[in-house]
């Protein structure tokens, strides 16, 4: 694979004569940017980055590889799983549907914050065991962020991760047209092996702070259970869960729902509303009890803020489904400590803290839930906290 990725490289229409590395020429080495982006779960905090409240996500040892070369016109060639996409540095918003709209969105959004850039040679692979797609593991916040950081790489522009995130974002809002919070971007850029992180998406600036996780010492494992049920957050349920929060934000007359009083909590006539604010009040106690769980290492205590916001999710948020919950309901009878699932919702991935000894068991049971539901086989795999995107040459 990493010979086809050079051989790739090698075709790339550059006008500027670079020789070939597959030829052994080390110059050519030097021009090409590889950046490892990786993927996260976010272990509580749901739908709390886009109603102002913390999260505590983490970036996981799952990546996407971006390769990157300046051009000297203004052209961007982007390469993806066997896939070609070619447009200009002037795109605009929703002139690059499809899979290539996340790297065009990046480009987009780079410029409009003005950042003039020349064209650019991108090719985007994910590897057998690297960062599935539409899984709820923020794949598309892997590409629009490590588009932005090679850009401004190979345009020579110091940007801080912080900036990064914010046009990744832009990318997914103004151009492609979901309405993503700023949670998934924070965990790309600014994961640490070993750490969560405490996140305020919505303070000014946004915030982060690093939290010690580590459920290996501790004889632990995070398993992540993809159930392939494919979700996307540009139509349907997403969408919508942000109108009701501000919706019900406007009811009661705060800014931003993190902002509700219990008074004011109970006073919401609409139920359906007032579900949505529950959760949202709820969500931040449990994000502030996972923290403490962390601090103090009290990993049982850590399950239970787990479980406790699926529960929400499931019941007050609405935004999981069949297979997220069986796949939650597998894992806790195998001895999990906790699960939840993680992301937007609506398909994806679900999360389960569970001991070394049980991981195998866990993954047998859950896949045997399926089986018998007649689903596909989800796919299943532990995860650690690793560091955001990185440059490695
Ligand atoms: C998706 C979004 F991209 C995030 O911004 C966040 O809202 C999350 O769903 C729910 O917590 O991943």
């Amino acid at each position: 694979r990493g010979r086809l990725l050079l051989d790739m490289l090698c075709i790339l229409p550059v006008t500027v004569l670079v020789p070939c590395p597959r030829l052994g020429a080390m110059t050519a080495q030097a021009d090409v940017r590889r950046w490892r982006v990786p993927g996260r779960v976010n272990l509580v905090g749901e739908h709390l980055d886009h109603n102002g409240g913390p999260s505590l996500p983490m970036a996981i040892d799952r990546f996407l590889s971006i390769k990157a070369r300046g051009r000297d016109d203004h052209v961007v060639n982007v390469w993806s799983d066997g896939r070609r996409a070619s447009f200009p540095t002037s795109v605009g918003p929703g002139d690059v549907d499809d899979w290539a709209a996340y790297a065009a969105g990046a480009v987009g959004a780079y410029v409009a914050a003005g950042h003039p850039t020349s064209g650019i040679d991108l090719v985007v692979e994910r590897g057998p065991d690297g960062l599935p797609a539409g899984a709820g593991l923020a794949s598309s916040a892997a590409v629009t962020t490590g588009v932005v950081a090679a850009l401004a790489d190979v345009g020579g522009l110091a940007l801080d991760p912080v900036t990064v995130s914010m046009l990744a974002q832009r990318a997914e809002n103004d151009f492609v047209g979901t309405p993503t919070g700023l949670m998934d971007q924070l965990a790309v850029t600014h994961g640490r092996a070993g750490h969560a992180l405490l996140v305020h998406p919505m303070t000014d600036p946004p915030t982060v702070e690093h939290v010690g996780f580590d459920p290996g010492a501790a004889g632990l494992s995070l398993l992540v259970v993809d159930t392939r049920v494919d979700h996307s957050h540009a139509v349907g349920g997403y969408a919508v869960r942000r109108e009701e929060c501000a919706s019900a934000a406007a009811a009661i007359g705060v800014d931003h729902l993190a902002d509700v009083r219990l008074d004011q909590l109970v006073g919401l006539e609409d139920p359906t509303l007032a579900a949505r604010a529950r959760h949202v009040f709820t969500e931040i106690a449990r994000v502030k009890a996972g923290v403490r769980a962390l601090r103090d290492g009290d990993w049982p205590q850590l399950g239970t803020v787990l479980t406790a916001s699926h529960a929400s999710l499931r019941d007050d948020f609405e935004v999981s489904c069949a297979e997220l919950d069986l796949a939650v309901e597998a894992a806790l009878e195998s001895g999990a400590l906790g699960a939840r699932m993680t992301g937007g919702g609506f398909g994806g991935s679900a999360i389960a803290l569970v001991p070394n000894d049980r991981v195998e068991a866990a993954t047998a049971l859950v896949t045997a839930r399926f089986d018998a539901a007649r689903w596909a086989p989800p796919t299943v795999f532990t995860v650690r906290p690793s560091d955001g995107a990185t440059l490695l040459a």
